[in-house]
């Protein structure tokens, strides 16, 4: 490719709207451009770079039996009130409509529309498990498109659904997959982490997020220092630890006059906050609530919801909790006797502890659960892990990281199958549901996530397996016949031996070509100068660490093959 040619419109600066800086380079690098909020056009730098994630994801798709199909975008009504989800999903289902009026949506998502393909087709056990995948468009309407390719409205994901007799079939299509995935990952050249992931709305239990490790990231990932235990912060949790014993002294009430906060709490009455029980109110469904935790510990509201069962829940405002002229951060347990009750696990265990006194602005202390000083009608994992927390698995310690979400598996069971009556014809004459698991892989979001992790202050870094092009030509001058000749020679040269290189044959000076070369970043810099080309070299620079070296024209091809080679080489696996 010439550069006189290429359409990689470079920016110096950026757009304000751009807050990360995968958002930033792609932009400036001439990658991507907005078309409208939260769409975007790849230009052709990184649509080179999203062909080649898409081809190491199929390679690795069809080396664990999956059959590439392309289904559509647009998804007729029908299907997805079939399955339930036509009303359940908001604004954020892209609906249309065609010319007669009838209903569609963008899809989403395809697991109704491939179980409608299996359903029509496959009768007999005989032919199981089948693991269907695409390669496509998917749309959803965010309420807050933002961070470019990272939470867009329209993105291009890799969605396999497996297919099985039963549990047995799944466990193995599901291990195929989380096998599959650590290769593409692997092979993109990402630093990521498989996590236990909270199987949300969509039912079943069995889910894993791919999170590739970045300070961007929307995702929170609590992992263990030593062994390799890691989880998101939604679901992470561990067993209460032991306590000591203590002997239950008199419940007493004081004065606590302007304490709205548990700090303000531990610090009047000077002690720490794990010596506090937190007393909140929630709104479940419009239902009233009560949830206990220690004084230290956040409550996690995922973990809540999925308890209790609910669609809407929050914590009640001021007004609801106006009853018996009760004050926010003076509320406690005891004594309330209509209210469902749901605690921590860690509530039940502490001893002598301090909660609000449901009384003007007084504390109660040496209050005991085990006493039967207050009720609990629940008692469950509802808190978040914390940073530094002994390691639910070993003896080490809890580490926090932030996470892009760069691809998900879930076990669905026969969730679909059921709603969708999905069956087979078992191999003793029963029809039975089949088995499901879906799996997909975010294609746009593992290229910001490469750029995330992969750049310096002079623009992106690419590991050599996904980069758009794999060198770039620059002659210093566009003058000197001898020097431009060499370039053009050694361009034709690499070109025929299938290097990807560019010949930044612009009438620019160097600078502005090195500028170019290192934000669009460019594995491989190779300098065609007077000096170095009277001793008959060329300067190679690599733009992973700045290191320069001299190479003979004649052995420039070699020495490129063996880099390229060994760079792809690094991010393979066994
Ligand atoms: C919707 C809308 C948004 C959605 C969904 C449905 C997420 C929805 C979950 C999944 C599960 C898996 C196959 C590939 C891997 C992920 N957002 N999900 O079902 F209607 Cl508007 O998509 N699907």
């Amino acid at each position: 490719m010439k550069a006189s040619n290429m359409f990689a419109p470079t920016l110096r600066e950026v757009p304000a709207d751009a807050e990360i800086i995968s958002h930033k380079l792609m932009l400036r690098a001439g990658m991507i451009r907005k078309t409208a909020s939260g769409v975007y056009t790849y230009l052709p730098l990184a649509w080179r770079s999203i062909r080649k994630i898409e081809e190491i994801v199929r390679q690795e798709m069809d080396a664990k039996g999956g059959q590439e199909v392309l289904m559509p975008a647009v998804q007729p009504a029908e299907i997805w009130q079939e399955s339930g989800r036509w009303n359940v999903y908001g604004a954020e289902l892209w609906r249309v409509k065609d010319r007669n009026g009838r209903d569609f949506c963008l899809g989403p998502t395809h697991e109704e529309m491939i179980s409608m393909i299996f359903r029509n087709d496959v009768r007999s056990y005989k032919q199981l498990p089948q693991l269907w995948y695409q390669i496509q468009t998917k749309y959803r309407d965010e309420r807050r498109p933002r961070f470019g390719l990272m939470r867009s409205r329209e993105f291009i994901m890799k969605d396999l659904y497996s297919f099985d007799l039963d549990e047995a079939g799944l466990d193995k299509s599901y291990n195929l997959m989380y096998d599959a995935y650590n290769r593409v990952f692997t092979r993109c050249g990402l630093n990521f982490r498989p996590v236990e992931a909270d199987s949300g709305a969509i039912g079943g239990k069995g889910s894993h997020e791919f999170m590739a490790l970045a300070d961007a990231g929307e995702s929170a990932i609590l992992y263990c220092d030593t062994c390799d235990w890691a989880a998101t912060d939604e679901i992470a949790g561990r067993e209460p630890l032991p306590v000591e014993p203590e002997e239950m002294l008199p419940m007493e009430k004081v004065d606590t006059p302007s304490c709205g906060t548990v700090e303000d709490v531990a610090k009047f009455l000077s002690l720490p906050t794990n010596r506090i029980v937190k007393t909140m109110y929630y709104k479940a469904d419009e239902q009233l609530v009560i949830v206990l935790v220690r004084g230290d510990r956040r409550i996690n509201e995922i973990k809540l919801q999925s308890l209790l069962g609910c669609n809407e829940l929050e914590l009640a405002d001021n007004a609801s909790l106006s009853t018996g002229g009760q004050k926010v951060g003076y509320l406690g347990p005891v004594g309330v006797d209509k209210i469902k009750i749901y605690a921590d696990n860690e509530v039940p265990l502490m001893y002598n502890v301090v909660v609000g006194a449901n009384d003007g602005e007084r504390h109660l202390l040496n209050v005991n659960y085990q006493r039967g000083d207050f009720r609990i009608d629940q008692t469950a994992d509802l808190r978040y892990l914390e940073e530094g927390e002994q390691c639910p698995h070993c003896q080490g310690h809890v580490k926090l990281a932030r996470g892009i979400e760069v691809g998900q598996i879930f076990k669905l069971h026969t969730k679909y199958s059921d709603s969708l009556h999905v069956n087979y014809t078992a191999e003793d004459g029963h029809e039975r549901p089949v088995v499901m698991g879906c799996y997909g892989i975010g294609i746009g979001r593992t290229l910001a996530a490469v750029i995330e992790q992969s750049h310096d202050d002079d623009g992106i870094i690419w590991p050599m397996p996904v980069a758009p092009y794999q060198a770039v030509i620059i002659p210093v001058n566009d003058r000197e016949t001898e020097l431009v000749n060499t370039a053009e020679n050694l361009y034709t040269e690499l070109i025929a031996a299938g290097v990807e290189v560019v010949l930044d044959n612009r009438q620019e000076r160097a600078g502005v070509k090195f500028k170019d070369a290192d934000l669009i970043g460019y594995p491989v810099r190779i300098t065609v100068g007077a000096k170095a080309l009277a001793r008959g070299n060329v300067e190679v620079r690599l733009r992973q660490n700045g290191e320069m070296q001299e190479v003979a024209v004649a052995e420039v091809k070699s020495w490129l093959q063996d880099y390229i080679a060994a760079e792809i080489a690094k991010c393979s696996i066994n």
